[in-house]
């Protein structure tokens, strides 16, 4: 049996060349483009990410609503820290019940105005895991902070089912402690909120690292996460390898990294190909030899 991950497709980001400049004139083409090669792609979700847009927010969400709405079925994901922008989204999305509220994090004042907000429209919910400390420092904070969010969800009706907890994924240049902490807390989470699900934005792994490399992180990251459960993942779906991995094409793949993470190493010298790569990838990311963006070709 193979093991599968939802994709929730990045790439509609105010922060984007193609889909930035076309979100700012409002034109709807480039976004609609972008769209229909998610959803061909394999995305079983669209992240529509405006960031803070404090200007114009509660004006743009909406319109990149129902711009990506009038030429897909997929459920969206929408994405803001503007909570006005959040609000007068959802608003506006055509299957509430379906779409996720990205995010809500364990900061009073967010808690207070998008808790209401999701309960009214029966969405989905990434509870992340950022609080008004910032990041939580190892898996115990993680667990603190999640079963506070969890309880202010349900005391406003949000079942475990509806809540995708997000440990935040942090980059390979900070040290693979981090990294190992997240997942630690993956391997908690059936205990906090039986049902729920998770994610991580997962390309945080590879912020820093020269463009060309950022894949291979990605890529064994996800497969690492996929041990502890990982039930979803916020991913560039324009990369098809990750996809494949995504879609549960790649078990092999798999076995041998999550064999790696029981302790049980292949020989590398019979590795080739993307064996190789994920080989050499785990080692840096779970720690065992120190980053430098050589790893690949050590
Ligand atoms: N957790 C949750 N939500 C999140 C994140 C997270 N949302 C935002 C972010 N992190 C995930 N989304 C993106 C979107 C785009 C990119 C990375 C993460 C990205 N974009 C290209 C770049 O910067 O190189 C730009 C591409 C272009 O130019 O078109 O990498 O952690 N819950």
């Amino acid at each position: 049996m193979s093991q599968k991950v939802l994709a929730i497709a990045e790439s509609i980001n105010i922060m984007g060349k193609r889909s930035g400049t076309a979100m700012k004139e409002r034109n709807p083409a480039p976004v609609q483009e972008m769209a229909k090669e998610e959803a061909a792609a394999g995305a079983s979700y669209l992240d529509l990410n405006i960031g803070p847009a404090r200007k114009d927010g509660t004006e743009l969400m909406p319109w990149v609503v129902q711009t990506v709405e009038a030429v897909t079925d997929l459920p969206l994901c929408l994405d803001t820290t503007n909570t006005d922008a959040m609000a007068a989204g959802f608003g506006v999305v055509k299957n509430k019940s379906v779409a996720i509220m990205n995010s809500i994090s364990a900061q009073p004042e967010r808690m207070q105005k998008l808790i209401p907000v999701a309960a009214e429209a029966g969405c989905n919910v990434i509870a992340l895991l950022w609080g008004p400390d910032g990041m939580p420092r190892d898996s115990n904070e993680r667990a603190a902070m999640a079963v506070d969010l969890m309880m202010a969800l349900a005391e406003a009706g949000i079942p475990n089912e509806k809540m995708i907890f997000d440990p935040i994924a942090t980059p390979i240049t900070l040290g693979a402690d981090q990294i190992a902490s997240g997942l630690e807390f993956l391997g908690m989470l059936q205990e906090i909120a039986p049902g729920a699900g998770s994610t991580v934005g997962l390309s945080n792994v590879s912020n820093g690292v020269a463009e060309h490399l950022r894949k291979y992180l990605d890529r064994t990251y996800l497969i690492m996460l996929m041990k502890y459960g990982l039930t979803t993942a916020i991913v560039n779906a324009y990369d098809s390898e990750l996809m494949a991995i995504c879609k549960g094409e790649r078990q092999n793949l798999v076995d041998m990294v999550h064999g790696m993470m029981d302790g049980n190493d292949p020989d590398p010298s019979t590795l080739t190909g993307t064996a190789l790569e994920h080989y050499k990838t785990y080692k840096v990311l779970s720690g065992q030899n120190v980053f430098s963006e050589s790893w690949l070709e050590l």
